[in-house]
């Protein structure tokens, strides 16, 4: 019979790894998946549990990481995990925070600090499932955290255009041709630029990159010390999709950051903090051109001057003129601006 204790919602206190040292050895994703050479993603799901520690429930809508880690009886994961369906990723970290919560509750399992993680691709995240996730985020009385892993396309079925792909890109929805250069004109969401501005009730969102790991492995420990429903937006080369020589992953992610395109930060409690190389740029740091990120792929190989000088113009619009640089598009109106100044 399970011990009876009281259920709370305490959540496993983890704190930061002071570097590389002192990162925990154990795995809890390990071989047995089929992921493409130089997955980042496969890098992501291998750092997210390992941040999390073996106390750990994972779960994962459909999408390169469900298919390409659970292949006829095997899988590389070590800890509980269940597959759920394409846009159910927020549905199944609320259900199982609650399920998990009702059973302590009622005694029928021994009240513990759990995580609750439910990853998701772009697809199945920005564009699918954003209903699903928003509405997990305005449930703090359960804790878990949702993290998008963001390859820029829907990579498992081919290389679809989502929502998340950046402007101009080829993919099998957007080939450039003779009459039409360019398919895919939309710049890419602001995904977790969404979830911080609108849910008042998540303590915490940030976004991260596997090429700074032991950032990227405290990110994750802080989402889930400090609980309640939590967002991280991951982005991962994809040497499939993206078009490249896989030993450019690690490359590609730095440059992302850079060039300024993926800025990192966190917003904690309603504060935006930038980390790492995009703190540097915030504090005056020049920012790498974007071609010398976009010209290492494939996908970009049909971009004239003109395409890569409009993405730049965008990169530079998004750091001079949004309210919050790179996170919170809107513009600083001029009588705010003079207002603020004659204080
Ligand atoms: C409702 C539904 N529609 C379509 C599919 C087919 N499908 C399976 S994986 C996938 C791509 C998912 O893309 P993303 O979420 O970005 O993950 P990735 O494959 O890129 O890792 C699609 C369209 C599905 N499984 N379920
Ligand atoms: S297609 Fe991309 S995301 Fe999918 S397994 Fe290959 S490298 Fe990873
Ligand atoms: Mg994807």
């Amino acid at each position: 019979m399970a011990e009876t204790t009281t259920f709370t919602n305490a959540t496993q206190i983890l704190e930061p790894f002071r570097g590389v040292k002192k990162v925990t050895i154990e795995e809890y994703f390990t071989s047995g998946h089929r992921t493409c050479q130089g997955c980042e993603s496969a890098l992501v799901m291998k750092l997210m549990v390992k941040a999390a520690g073996p106390r750990t429930i994972v779960l994962g809508s459909t999408g390169c990481m469900y298919v390409a880690n659970t292949t006829y009886y095997t899988t590389p994961w070590v800890v509980p995990w269940m597959h759920t369906q394409l846009g159910s990723s927020g549905s199944a970290a609320l259900g199982t925070a609650a399920g998990l919560k009702a059973l302590m509750s009622k005694g029928k399992m021994k009240a513990e600090p759990i995580n609750v993680i439910a990853f998701c691709g772009d697809g199945g995240g920005a564009d699918m499932g954003i209903g699903a996730i928003s509405a997990t985020l305005t449930h703090k009385e359960y804790n878990s955290l949702i993290l998008l892993y963001d390859n820029e396309s829907y990579a498992n079925t081919d290389i679809q255009l989502s929502g998340m792909t950046p402007y101009g890109a080829h993919t099998t929805f957007s080939p450039p041709g003779k009459a039409k250069r360019l398919i895919h004109t939309r710049w890419k969401k602001n995904m977790a630029g969404m979830m911080a501005a609108g849910h008042p009730e998540c303590r915490y969102v940030a976004t991260v990159c596997a090429s700074y790991a032991v950032e990227m492995m405290n990110k994750v420990r802080r989402a889930l010390t400090i609980g309640g429903p939590t967002f991280i937006h991951s982005l991962d080369p994809c040497p499939k999709g993206w078009d490249y020589d896989p030993m450019l992953s690690h490359e590609l992610g730095e440059l992302a950051i850079e060039t300024g395109i993926f800025p990192l930060y966190e917003v904690e409690d309603g504060r935006v903090k930038y980390y790492g190389k995009t703190k540097a740029i915030v504090e005056g740091r020049a920012r790498k051109p974007v071609r010398e990120y976009l010209l290492k792929q494939g996908r970009f190989a049909h971009f004239i001057e003109e395409d890569l000088a409009y993405f730049q113009a965008k990169v530079d619009e998004m750091w001079q003129t949004w309210e919050i640089p790179a996170v919170v598009p809107f513009k600083r109106l001029d009588a705010t601006k003079a207002a603020l100044e004659a204080r």
